[in-house]
């Protein structure tokens, strides 16, 4: 199956979001959740509710992408320089600017965390070891944070429904167990890399909390 999910697939959209000099390709970045949530929708209509809303952001990327502004929105810095430069996000409550491109990447960005935290976790795991604890544990340390009470409770119940690590590893498409983990080796630092260059630039602006 040629359009069949593979880790490395995501691997290099991530790796071509970095331009030369470290700033970040938004059409890659939202590339690379796309193919997420092609995998996602692969463990079915539990996960639904989740990948709608990735889909819907993903979607405001591309308008803002493919629109008449779409030039500034080449790179996460050329946004977010233009977004404040013209007024157009709501800083600390929602406003005339709800869905900023600036605040809409930054819900990704929240949830980038996340996987990194979880596929760090794939990666040095066990054969005993269970995904649901391995997400559970990833999601309170990151995207929990930022989710109200009954978020968190419709996550708890969709991680039940997790499949477990072997087949965690097969979907991957990238071999056997040895080659999977050399390659979560191998991605992890980069998503981390696109991660930080992204969590720097939301702090230096003062974009952490968006509404
Ligand atoms: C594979 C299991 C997936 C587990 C996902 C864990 C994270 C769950 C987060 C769920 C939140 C969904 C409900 C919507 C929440 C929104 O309110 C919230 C805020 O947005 P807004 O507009 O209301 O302010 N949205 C978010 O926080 C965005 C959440 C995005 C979650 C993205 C999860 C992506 C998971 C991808 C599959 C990864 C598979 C990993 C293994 C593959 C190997 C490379």
């Amino acid at each position: 199956m040629a359009d069949a999910f593979s880790l490395q697939r995501v691997l290099e959209t991530f790796r071509s979001s970095l331009s030369e000099n470290k700033e970040v390709y938004i059409k890659y970045y939202i590339a690379g959740w796309q193919e997420l949530v092609s995998f996602m929708n692969s463990l079915g209509n539990v996960f639904s509710f989740i990948s709608k809303d990735v889909v819907s952001k993903i979607q405001i990327l591309e308008n803002f992408l493919s629109g008449e502004n779409g030039s500034n929105y080449v790179t996460i810095q050329s946004m977010v320089k233009y977004e404040l430069e013209n007024d157009l996000v709501d800083l600390t409550k929602r406003g005339s600017h709800p869905e900023s491109g600036c605040r809409t990447l930054l819900r990704l960005h929240r949830a980038l965390r996340w996987l990194e935290l979880f596929l760090e976790r794939l990666r040095t795991s066990t054969e005993d070891s269970k995904t649901s604890v391995m997400c559970s544990d990833a999601y309170n340390e990151s995207l929990a944070n930022h989710h109200p009470w009954l978020i968190r409770k419709a996550v708890g119940v969709a991680f039940c429904a997790l499949p477990g690590r072997e087949t965690f590893f097969d979907v991957m498409n990238a071999g056997d167990h040895t080659q999977v983990v050399a390659l979560l080796g191998e991605s992890l630092p980069l998503i981390a890399e696109v991660y930080q260059i992204t969590e720097d630039l939301y702090a230096k602006n003062n974009l952490l909390e968006l509404p």
